[in-house]
């Protein structure tokens, strides 16, 4: 019913809806249309009301919810069902749990907070306040565990194909799974899988994205920056997600499609802001080199300094720049 006012109030926004007829069209009382109103206003949303002329939603408000989320999944209706948390430990654990439960999927994971958020080999991702949108994806292609990496590739480009179609911002891939904006971190990936019997069980990816923090902590305030800071205004967090999901439901078939896969490595490419860079590659040694291209593996192919060229396996290393951060 949550769902339904919110949609009928959507597709009026910024124009009154009567409390009389959303009663009549719901079939519920003008009570119920009114305890749901303040339900959702509870929820963050900024409705106005006026006794004469009814209710109406203001537009170009950050909204996420569980109603929210339904709404978008009516759009994307490749994802079975999705979890919206006001705060949870970490959305990638909670996919985890959720897929030893069900088998069903693609399944989303959306929360306002992590009080808990991974990162890549054990290291912490700052998703503490209600700024960022952070999300996983239980996902069942069915794979081998070397193609597995192409699911980070798929997140990559439909994150930075999204931060670029909706705010115009030259948003690059920094090799595997980090997305730059103006040589700052806006948004980090962690694709997690489980492996039964040589093939694929589950992926869980999940999707970080700095979107209204004014700062950041200390620590990171050199290597993190947000949409809001990079465009100056408000980011609606719902569409944002929304797009990431067009593009990253579009991409998915590259499992199936040779010439969508050969589509996501070309734009993997085109943003990679790795490749035809010199590169430092820390692993069990450290050595320096220039980075070539990635393979069809996703590896990152390198021409060391001593003459040897090695693809580099995402899961063994990190990589720096020897210029900034990227
Ligand atoms: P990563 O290991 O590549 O990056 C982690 C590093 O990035 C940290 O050590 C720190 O230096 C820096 N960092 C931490 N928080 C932030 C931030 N908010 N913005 C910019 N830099 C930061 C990247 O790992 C993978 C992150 C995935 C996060 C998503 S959120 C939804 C899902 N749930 C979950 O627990 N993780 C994923």
């Amino acid at each position: 019913m949550k769902k339904a006012v919110l949609e009928a109030l959507k597709n009026s926004i910024e124009h009154y809806v009567s409390g009389e007829e959303l009663s009549q069209t719901l079939g519920v009382s003008r009570t119920m249309v009114w305890k749901i109103i303040k339900n959702l206003r509870e929820e963050g949303y900024i409705i106005e009301s006026s006794s004469r002329k009814g209710y109406q939603l203001l537009e170009n408000k950050d909204y996420l919810s569980q109603a929210e989320l339904e709404l978008i999944l009516k759009k994307q209706e490749w994802i079975s069902k999705g979890y919206f948390f006001e705060s949870i430990d970490s959305t990638n654990t909670y996919g985890k749990k959720l897929a030893l439960e069900t088998l069903e999927a693609p399944l989303l994971i959306v929360a306002n907070e992590q009080t808990a958020g991974r990162g890549r080999l054990g290291r912490q991702w700052y998703s503490k306040s209600g700024d960022g949108l952070w999300m996983s994806l239980i996902l069942r292609p069915n794979i081998s565990p070397q193609e597995s990496f192409t699911t980070t590739l798929i997140a990559a480009v439909a994150v930075a194909k999204a931060i670029r179609n909706l705010y115009g911002l030259e948003a690059g891939i920094k090799w595997p799974n980090d997305i730059i904006v103006n040589r700052q971190k806006i948004c980090g990936i962690l694709s997690e899988m489980s492996i039964e019997w040589q093939t694929v069980n589950y992926i869980v990816v999940g999707i970080g994205i700095n979107a209204n923090h004014d700062s950041f902590p200390e620590d990171i305030q050199h290597i993190a920056t947000s949409l809001k800071l990079q465009t100056g205004a408000l980011i609606e967090r719902h569409r944002l997600l929304n797009e990431i999901l067009e593009q990253f439901g579009y991409y998915f078939k590259a499992f199936t499609d040779d010439v969508i896969y050969e589509e996501l490595i070309n734009q993997y490419r085109q943003y990679s802001v790795t490749i035809g860079h010199r590169v430092r590659v820390i692993g069990k040694e450290e050595k320096v080199g220039q980075a070539l291209d990635i393979n069809k593996a996703g590896e990152l192919r390198v021409q060391f300094d001593d003459g040897t060229v090695e693809d580099v396996y995402h899961g063994e290393v990190s990589v720096r720049g020897l210029d900034y951060y990227v």
